[in-house]
């Protein structure tokens, strides 16, 4: 056991995760320094807004900016445990990018003191904990890690994955379970004191590359089961089954639990992070790999049914050539009621037919303006009814709850391709 309670910590970047995380343990009255490298994202949490978009997450800072229990700097400064909650992106040919996380370890390796705790938050593919354990001593031979002095050692690190849906991280944060994987046991006593501060689940231990392990499993299930239902979708047109029918019948069975078919799999985990898995152990992780492949397919072929009507439009109204051919896409979100584009495959369509040369009338009911990436010249932002008025071609990418409220009228349309079962 672990009695000591934290009074400062120190949250290493500031971003979907370890904004969130910060302000809770400010919420608990635990001084917390955050450190980010972008001077702008500094700067609005000082005056206590937000740069993300995240229910409840603006009321929760302003209150712990205003009551100076958060402040935020791009230098890192002494703290008894600091939480590094980087990106870990991949490079070229799928393969994991520890570069955020060895800046971090560098930037904060300075300002490390005995008896200090570092936490590696970041998704990260297994061995990334104790890759971080090395950089820290190789910056610090003054100092004892765990990989040579275990519970002895002047300062101690464990692995503890987020594992938040975004646009539920606040609520999440508190009341999911967390895995902590410490490189020693002192290492799991403490971080499980730092986490009792607001974590209201259960904090089960284990060693950090499990714990690495368990979150890149996590989302990893998730992507084979949707490539499951991506590829049902796929045998289901060939052989003109309705997919949505045949999933909901299925599901019927008390041991069958079918996810949902899309427009693709999106956002910055689950596209992600089997490939962390697939890149350790490429001879293994075979159904790991083909799910990633299925489900990355998935955008290419609604283009491709895109296409197909197209040229039957054209078959049955010859004097229409692609420019006063439109087409309506609805939803650019990577999935229903968020306003995050980012990663997305419905925006990925967007962008793809508007390559083929005809206009795409886009309905997204949760941004304001189209993003910059966009072909301005064959792109508009709608709203629903001015969306759908003349188009030849309606094409349905995310299951926002706007649509599924029209879905009645929307299927009265003569040509409809809809990915998501609206
Ligand atoms: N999707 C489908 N069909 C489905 C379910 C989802 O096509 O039946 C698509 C969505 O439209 C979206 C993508 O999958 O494009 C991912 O969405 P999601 O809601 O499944 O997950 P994320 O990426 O928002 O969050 C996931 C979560 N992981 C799991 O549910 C196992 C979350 O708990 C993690 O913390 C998060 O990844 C993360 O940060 O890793």
């Amino acid at each position: 056991m672990y009695d000591k309670k934290f009074q400062t910590i120190s949250m290493v970047g500031l971003g979907y995760i370890g904004l969130p995380t910060a302000a809770l343990f400010a919420s608990r009255k635990v001084k917390v320094i955050g450190v980010d490298v972008n001077q702008k994202a500094v700067d609005t949490i000082n005056k206590g807004e937000i740069h993300i978009v995240e229910p409840d997450l603006d009321m929760i800072v302003h209150a712990a900016v205003t009551e100076g229990y958060l402040k935020a700097t791009t230098t890192p400064e002494p703290a008894e445990a600091f939480l590094v909650a980087v990106p870990t992106p991949f490079k070229e040919g799928n393969v994991p990018d520890l570069k955020y996380i060895e800046s971090a370890a560098k930037s904060i390796a300075p300002v490390l003191e005995k008896g200090n705790l570092v936490i590696l938050e970041s998704t990260s593919p297994v061995g990334a904990t104790e890759q971080m354990a090395k950089w820290l001593a190789d910056a610090r031979p003054d100092l004892t890690f765990p990989q040579s002095h275990g519970n002895n050692a002047d300062v101690q690190i464990a692995h503890c994955p987020e594992r938040v849906l975004p646009g539920k991280v606040v609520t999440e944060l508190v009341s999911n379970d967390r895995v902590i994987g410490g490189m020693s046991d002192k290492a799991n006593d403490m971080a499980i004191a730092l986490y009792k501060t607001f974590v209201e689940g259960e904090c089960i231990t284990t060693d950090s590359r499990t714990a690495e392990m368990a979150k890149l499993t996590e989302n990893s299930f998730r992507d084979v089961n949707i490539a499951f239902a991506n590829e049902l979708s796929l045998i289901c047109d060939e052989l003109d089954i309705n997919v949505w029918e045949l999933i909901e019948l299925a599901n019927r069975h008390p041991r069958v639990n079918i996810l949902q078919p899309g427009a693709g799999v999106g956002g910055h985990c689950i596209a992600v992070d089997p490939w962390f898995i697939v890149d350790s152990a490429p001879e293994q992780a075979k159904i790991i790999k083909m799910a990633r492949d299925v489900n990355n397919y998935k955008p290419q072929w609604v283009v491709e049914k895109v296409k197909a009507a197209i040229t039957d439009v054209q078959s049955q109204n010859p004097d229409k050539n692609l420019s006063n051919i439109t087409v309506a896409c609805l939803g650019m979100a990577f999935k229903p009621d968020i306003d995050d584009l980012r990663e997305s495959p419905a925006m990925q369509i967007v962008k793809d037919i508007a390559k083929i040369g005809c206009q795409v009338a886009a309905v997204e009911p949760n941004i304001h303006e189209l993003p910059e990436s966009i072909d301005h010249s064959h792109v508009s932002l709608n709203d629903l009814s001015k969306g759908l008025e003349n188009a030849d071609i309606v094409v349905v990418l995310v299951k926002h709850k706007q649509f599924i409220e029209q879905a009645e009228y929307l299927k009265q349309h003569s040509c409809i391709i809809d990915a998501v079962g609206i």
